[in-house]
């Protein structure tokens, strides 16, 4: 069975925009999964103050691995990439975030799916809406268009 499975990719450290370009070609090689689609590259200034702006973008997936075997794919690209977990919410190199796996709902310890905070977060649902019809639903029924209305293009910058 193929999902299709939607990326959120951030970086702040390490010529994010760089980071971004070889992320993207990393998913499109992870076994039994295609790049569909790339948004555009959004930046944004830091949710936590005091660190370099984001790099953001979302990607479309087509993967016939389960959920918990993507995520370990990209657990495996974020450290190639250099990332170093030291504080929860510091600077990074590469994150790559499950937002949605299909029609699917994950509340498991590794991944909740649809992302927690990914309603109220500009830098994922606006290019998340470049990828999707104008009509999309998340698996949890929450309409983008409307998520969108209560969350507005505010700081982001699309290069
Ligand atoms: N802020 C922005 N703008 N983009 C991110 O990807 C991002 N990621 C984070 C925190 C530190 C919450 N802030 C962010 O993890």
């Amino acid at each position: 069975m193929i999902t299709r499975a939607y990326i959120g990719l951030g970086s702040n450290l390490d010529a994010p925009v760089e980071q971004l370009r070889s992320a993207l070609q990393a998913l499109d090689q992870v076994e039994d999964t295609r790049l569909v689609a790339a948004s555009g590259l959004y930046t944004s200034d830091s949710l936590s103050p005091g660190q370099p702006r984001y790099t953001n973008a979302v990607a479309a997936l087509d993967t016939a691995l389960p959920p918990l075997a993507l995520l370990d794919a990209l657990q495996a690209i974020e450290n190639n990439q250099g990332r170093v977990r030291k504080e929860r919410w510091g600077p990074r190199t590469l994150d790559l975030d499950i937002l949605l796996f299909g029609d699917q709902v994950l509340d498991e310890p590794r991944l909740k799916v649809p992302h927690y905070h990914m309603h109220a977060r500009p830098f994922v649902l606006y290019p998340l809406a470049e990828l999707v019809p104008a009509d999309f639903r998340l698996a949890d029924g929450r309409a983008l268009a409307q998520l969108l209305d209560d969350c507005p293009f505010v700081g982001l910058e699309r290069l």
